[in-house]
Formats: C-alpha cells, structure tokens, sequence
C-alpha cells in the first residue's frame, strides 16, 4: 500500500498508557500502527454551538483528528437512530426496537458532517476505513463530496436477514449507501449471505457475480468475510505478566480454592446477562454439588448511559444478583460477584486465566471478542473452558467451545457443568485446537485481508 490508512469510526480511543480498550478499538489501533495514517471521529465531546474543524493531534505514524458534535444532534444520531434503531434491528432484537424521522435525519447530518471535516484532511493516495453501524451513509456523502479513493466498510455487528431489516422504514436508503463502498466486510458468512440476501431484492436490484462481486447500478464492490481474531501473544503475555498482582491475589485467597466462572460484558442486553444469571441460579438449583463451591465473577462496565433502556437492564440484573445471593449465600460464601465497572486490559486479562470456565452467552453478537481473550488468556497446561453462546460470530471458528443456546436455561446449566466436570486432558485438547484457530486467525490476519482488498480497489498490490 502506497498511500496512508484513514480509519473512520464513530468514536476515536486515543490510547492511554500504550493500550487501547476494547475490541474495535484495538483492531484499528493496530492496523494503524502497522501503515501509518489518520485516525478520524468524534472526541466525546458535545458543544451547544456549532461544531469545531478536525483538531489533530500527531503520535508516532498515527494522526488522531476528532471533531466534537452538537449536543442534540449526537443525542438523535447516537443514542437514537444508532442504538435504539440500528443496535437491536441488527442484532435481531426488534422488542427493543424503535424508530422515528428526527433521529434518523440527525444521522444523515451527522454523517454528512463527518465527511464535510475529513475531505480537507485527504490525500489522493489514501485509502478509507469506515467502521460499524453508525457511519453507513459516509461513503454516500464523501463520493457526492467528489472523493474517489477506495472506500471500505466493515460491520461490527451482525447484518439482518431482509425480513428483520425490512421494519426499518429506511432500509432501502441504507442498502444503497451500503453499495456506495468498494469493499463491505463481515465477521460471518451468515452475515455475508443476509447482505447478500437484502441487496438482491428487487428494489434493489444488485446482481451477485459469480466471483462473490455485486454489481449494483454502475458500481461494482466486493463483499465478504473477515472474522475479526485478536493480538493472540499479547493476551497471553498482559495474563502471565499480571498474574502476580495485588487485586489478582486477593481474588485467589477471597475463593479460598473454589471454581471461578467468569463473564465480561459491557452492560448491554444483547449480551445476554439476565439469562445468563437465571442459567446460573439453575446450576446451583439442579446441581446442588456446586453450592459453596463455585462463584460467578461478572464484570460488566456501564456503556451507552444516555439511553434508558440500559438502566433498566443494569436493575434488572442487580435484582436477579440480589436474588440468587438472597436464595443461596452462605455465611462465607457468596454465589455472585457482580462488578459494575471497568478494569485495566492487563488486569482483565490475569483474570480471565483465574477463571475455569468463561461464560459468554450473548443472544447475539457480531463476533465477541471476550470469548477469543479468554482462550488466548488460558495457561496450556492446565487450561479453563469456554462455555459459549452459538448466536455469537465467534462460535463459527471456536467450535471446540462448550456450544449452548442461551435462551435454553436448562442448557447452559447443563454446559456449565459439563465444562466444570471435564478432564484435564479433554481441557488440553480443546483448548490447543482453539488457541491454533485463534493464531491463524489473529487480529494482524484481519487487517491484512480488509487491507489488501481496499488496495487491490486500485490494483496495487497489498503491503
Ligand atoms: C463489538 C461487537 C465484536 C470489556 N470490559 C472491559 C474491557 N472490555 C473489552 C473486552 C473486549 C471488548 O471490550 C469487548 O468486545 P466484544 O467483542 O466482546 O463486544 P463489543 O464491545 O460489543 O464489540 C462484537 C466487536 O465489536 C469487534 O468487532 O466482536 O460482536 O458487538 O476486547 O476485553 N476492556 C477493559 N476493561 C474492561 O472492563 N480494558
């Protein structure tokens, strides 16, 4: 690749101390270290006027430029059309769903604004990085801004089938922005075919070529896979190298021996949490063996605070905590520990390879990363097990995962104990074949294809 990377995301992680925080975050982070370039959005900030140009600030290769954004608009754009519209259409929960004009006029502003302070930063090499749900359209806008370097797209989250996203009464405006890009990624060929599936509608129109191409009124861009991985190593090293320290040990002596079984999540309700809880109370109900003999250890940092849904699911599981610890507690045993807050990458690391069994049991999910960290996070000798949700993207590689349903109760209990009954040997053997996925699969992998696909756009070759 000839010319710089311009990654676009909604919101820019200018990193802290060398880590960036979360799954997105790292993935473009370290993309960018590797071709250099800009890294351009918001900078969590509102203002009351208009918003400022893009403020730059150089590390290394990296540009970060972040403009900030008008408080009602971000409030329409953000917390409305991107998370109570698009988040639970596209993750098939449509009881969350809601939907109305303002918002989604406030997205189009939005997107449209972004475009107008990143035209002046372009050069004619570049090639653009769009990420996730809420920057759809930017393609559509920057082409009509005259831009015509590569532009890629790849979707965080899963991708609809045609009859869950056919309830959004702009569903074809989207699809058709969609097609405004060169390349649009995936983490799933299930992703990939509802993609496929909704562009081919006759409104539509799109041709699927035999090459996996589309063809879609005189454009031509490529579709495809690129299941996210992660810096397998650096997991591994931040759970070895943390293993030692002061909140790690006090976690080991406060269990006094017992089985750790570990969930992390933002506190989102595709995650599954409350299910998740109910599977667990049903463990100690149906598997009486385990009281006094296991803890659940969920963290889960608050996000998207502006939005009242995710304060209702924060006291419904404060309830179902309350409730199980109520029902079973002992006086030197506590059944749940619920954290409602966020911890350092390393830290987190450390504790997953405390935790025999890793529970991720989200009703949908784009990929999941966490169930890839805490594979990686494991010791080989004498590795944990992942119990695993079968509608997350990351149950299509990991399928030596414990697979469970995470609506079946009764099943991801029975999963639960399965995964504390196994072998250590069964253990060893499911988790090598996992770790070797993860490490052919890893996060440099998945840069390197998206990458090379948006520079082949202007037949160059890849870097
Ligand atoms: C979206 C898609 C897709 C969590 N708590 C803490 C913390 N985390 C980190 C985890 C992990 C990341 O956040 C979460 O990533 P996930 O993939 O699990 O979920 P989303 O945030 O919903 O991510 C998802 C992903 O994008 C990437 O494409 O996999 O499907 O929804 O890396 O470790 N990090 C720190 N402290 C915490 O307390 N430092």
């Amino acid at each position: 690749m000839s010319g710089r990377l311009i990654a676009v995301s909604n919101r820019v992680a200018i990193p802290r101390g060398g880590q960036a925080a979360g799954g997105l975050a790292v993935g473009v982070l370290a993309a960018l270290q590797e071709y250099g370039g800009i890294w351009f959005g918001w900078d969590g900030k509102t203002t009351d006027s208009e918003p400022h140009d893009a403020r730059l600030q150089h590390d290394g290769n990296i540009t970060y430029a972040t403009i900030n954004l008008n408080a009602g608009e971000f409030d329409a754009y953000y917390n409305g059309f991107s998370n109570e519209t698009l988040w639970p259409l596209f993750h098939f929960l449509l009881g969350f769903f809601r939907y109305n004009r303002h918002n989604f006029e406030a997205y189009l502003r939005v997107n449209a604004l972004f475009a107008r302070k990143l035209v002046p930063l372009l050069e004619a090499d570049d090639i653009l990085w769009i990420h996730d749900y809420h920057l759809i359209p930017l393609a559509a806008e920057l082409r009509r801004a005259g831009v015509t370097q590569p532009i890629g797209f790849f979707l965080h989250v899963p991708f609809p089938s045609f009859d869950v996203l056919r309830a959004l009464p702009v569903h074809e405006h989207l699809l058709r922005c969609l097609c405004s890009y060169d390349v649009v990624g995936f983490h799933t060929q299930r992703d990939l075919r509802s993609f496929q599936e909704c562009i081919a509608q006759p409104q539509i129109g799109a041709q699927i070529l035999s090459d996996g191409r589309v063809r879609a009124g005189d454009r031509t861009l490529r579709a495809d896979v690129f299941p996210i991985g992660i810096e397998v190593d650096t997991c591994a090293r931040l759970a070895v190298e943390n293993a030692g320290k002061k909140p790690v040990e006090r976690l080991r002596q406060s269990l006094l021996g017992r089985r750790m079984i570990m969930g992390v999540d933002r506190l989102d309700y595709s995650k599954g949490l409350p299910e998740r809880f109910n599977a667990y109370e049903r463990l100690l109900e149906h598997y009486p063996g385990n009281r006094g003999d296991v803890v659940l250890l969920q963290i889960a940092p608050p996000t998207r605070t502006g939005i009242r849904t995710y304060a209702e699911i924060r006291e419904e599981l404060e309830r179902i905590a309350g409730h199980i610890n109520g029902r079973f507690a002992e006086i030197d045993w506590v059944p749940v520990r619920y954290l409602n807050r966020g911890f350092d990458r390393g830290m987190l690391m450390a504790l997953y390879r405390e935790a025999r069994v890793g529970l991720v049991t989200p009703v949908r999910d784009g990929m999941n990363l966490v169930a890839k960290e805490y594979v990686a996070a494991q010791d080989p000798d004498d590795p944990g097990v992942l119990v695993l949700s079968t509608l997350a993207g990351a149950a299509y590689e990991l399928e030596q995962a414990v697979l469970i349903n995470p609506y079946d109760t009764d099943g991801v209990a029975e999963g639960i104990q399965t995964a504390l009954e196994m072998s250590l040997g069964e253990r060893r053997e499911r988790h090598a074949a996992m770790l070797e996925v993860l490490t052919r699969n890893d996060i440099q992998t998945w840069r390197t294809r998206f990458v090379d696909a948006l520079s082949s756009v202007r037949g160059e070759p890849g870097p």
